[in-house]
């Protein structure tokens, strides 16, 4: 299964509001700085989030990955960085 890339753009933005549809199980997350500042890449269901995942992309360039195992559900990808609270989005898994 190839992996679901997501990118950080200018400014503080993800390039897309939705990702996926994925198919449960795991599920490889790539994250990939187009930006100029550090950002990071968490995962929640609800208000839950997601445990022992976190991306850090730290400078224009960086390159991130990760795997996590995912049931159904619909996911909010999440930037924790303070100030960064736009940069959500919705990940879907089926
Ligand atoms: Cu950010």
């Amino acid at each position: 299964m190839g992996a679901t890339v997501i990118k950080a753009v200018p400014s503080l933005r993800f390039d897309a509001k939705t990702y996926g549809p994925v198919s449960a199980g795991d599920v490889t997350i790539g994250y990939s700085n187009e930006d100029s500042v550090r950002h990071t890449l968490i995962l929640a269901k609800g208000d839950t989030k997601v445990p022992n995942f976190k991306l850090v992309i730290g400078k224009k360039g960086d390159v991130d990955s990760g795997t996590v195992t995912l049931e159904k559900g619909e996911y909010t990808l999440i930037c924790d960085v303070p100030g960064h609270s736009n940069m959500r989005a919705t990940l879907t898994v089926e």
